[in-house]
């Protein structure tokens, strides 16, 4: 295989000063093989160490498969007017347009399931992922640190940290990672952990092993299709924003439109119907991250208290949390269409 003498970099691995050679046709170099695996190693284990539940590795390259279908996706107008998602069409696709010389993403997988879930009895119903601290903040933070690992432990890098934050197809990166399959609910799916986790990525100019794909663990089953009230599950992997929960009661900003009165349950703040009903949650284990905690106030919450919320009540309340996301304004509309809706079939 040949080498190249245009790339020097120096590296250090565990206090061992070490000179590379990088293969200038981005192919891997059998040279480079012992400390790839070494490095990739260490960072798995450090990964594990800061709670990750999983950590996949693949080739930073552009997502040449995923660009036809996105494209279709926004000409539908299944975006709604999340109209960020329209932007920066070619940076989701590439991640070398996002970090310059990018060589691998990290995929990060981090757990939400509850121990306990909220009561439903007399309650409006918030999504798992929104009960404590958000978790921006929270695996931000373990980003970070991991990458400051790498730094110090491998070297000199060029990277950058997301979560949720920025274009990038983290679910596909997931997948390419070997971590999990993508179901035909559209989320991300492990079978020791379910789907009930969050997604991360470190992007970064430096040379890793990449993992495999695993395969779809579908099989025949729709559950997840059949359970969604509104339908948005368009057909098997492909969601229609405009049409689910999650999206009317978080993302959108103006009216809930009328045609979904009567179909949403008693979500106030996203949806969890599809996870829910997925056979492979039965494995879902309880997260051990206490920032995840519920509030306490959250916890007694009735449907008269919601009904009731003060501004000052939602602050106090919501202070770090991603059900902030919607502002005040946002949780009461909801809480109004649905408390309207039900009084509606109540009268028929
Ligand atoms: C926009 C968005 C939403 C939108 C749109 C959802 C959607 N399906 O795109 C709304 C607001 C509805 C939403 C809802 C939720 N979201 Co969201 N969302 C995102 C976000 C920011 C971008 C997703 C995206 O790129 N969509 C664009 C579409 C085109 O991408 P895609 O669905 O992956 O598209 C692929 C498929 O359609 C596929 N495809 C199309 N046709 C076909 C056909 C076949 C045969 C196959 C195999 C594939 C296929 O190809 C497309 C391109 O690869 C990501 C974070 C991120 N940056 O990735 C979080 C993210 C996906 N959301 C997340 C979560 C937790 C949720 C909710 C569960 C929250 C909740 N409880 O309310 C719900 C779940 C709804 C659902 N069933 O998808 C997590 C998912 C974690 C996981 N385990 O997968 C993410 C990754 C955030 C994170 N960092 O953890 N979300
Ligand atoms: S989150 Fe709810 S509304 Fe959205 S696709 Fe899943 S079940 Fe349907
Ligand atoms: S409910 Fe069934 S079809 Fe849907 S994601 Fe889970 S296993 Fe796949």
């Amino acid at each position: 295989m040949p080498l190249c003498d245009t790339k020097l970099k120096l590296y250090t691995i565990r206090n061992k000063e070490v000179t590379t050679k990088f293969c200038k046709f981005n192919l891997p170099c059998k040279f480079d093989m012992p400390k790839r695996k070494n490095n990739t190693i260490l960072i798995k284990e450090q990964a594990r160490k800061l709670g990750f539940d999983f950590c996949g590795i693949s080739r930073a390259e552009h997502l040449k498969n995923e660009e036809p279908r996105l494209e279709q996706w926004l000409n539908q107008n299944m975006h709604g007017k999340m109209h960020y998602m329209a932007d920066h069409f070619e940076k989701r696709l590439d991640p070398t347009k996002l970090v310059e010389g990018a060589r691998s993403v990290i995929s990060l997988m981090y757990n939400y399931f509850p121990e306990q879930e909220l009561k439903t009895k007399d309650n409006y119903k918030i999504s798992k992922y929104a009960y404590g601290k958000d978790y921006h903040f929270v695996i931000k933070n373990k980003l970070k640190s991991l990458f400051s690992f790498i730094a110090e432990h491998i070297g000199e890098i060029r990277g950058r940290a997301f979560v949720d934050s920025a274009p990038v197809m983290e679910r596909v990166w997931a997948q390419r990672s070997g971590i999990g399959w993508i179901g035909k609910n559209g989320l991300l799916l492990n079978r020791q952990s379910g789907s009930f986790f969050l997604l991360a990525e470190l992007i970064l100019d430096l040379e890793l092993e990449a993992d495999h794909p695993i395969k779809d663990y579908c099989g025949s089953c729709t559950r997840c299709m059949d359970a969604c009230p509104t339908q948005a599950i368009v057909e098997p992997y492909l969601v229609d924003a405009r049409k689910c929960i999650s999206y009317l009661t978080i993302e959108l900003k103006d009216k809930i439109p009328q045609k979904f009165e009567d179909k949403m349950d008693d979500w106030i703040f996203g949806c969890d119907i599809c996870q829910d009903v997925c056979p492979w949650n039965r494995f879902s284990q309880p997260h051990k991250e206490p920032q995840f905690q519920p509030h306490p106030q959250l916890k007694e919450m009735k449907k008269s208290d919601w009904q009731e919320i003060t501004q000052e009540v939602f602050n106090e309340m919501f202070r770090q949390s991603a059900v902030k996301r919607t502002k005040y304004q946002g949780l009461t509309r909801n809480i109004q269409f649905i408390a309207h809706s039900h009084q509606m079939k109540n009268e028929k």
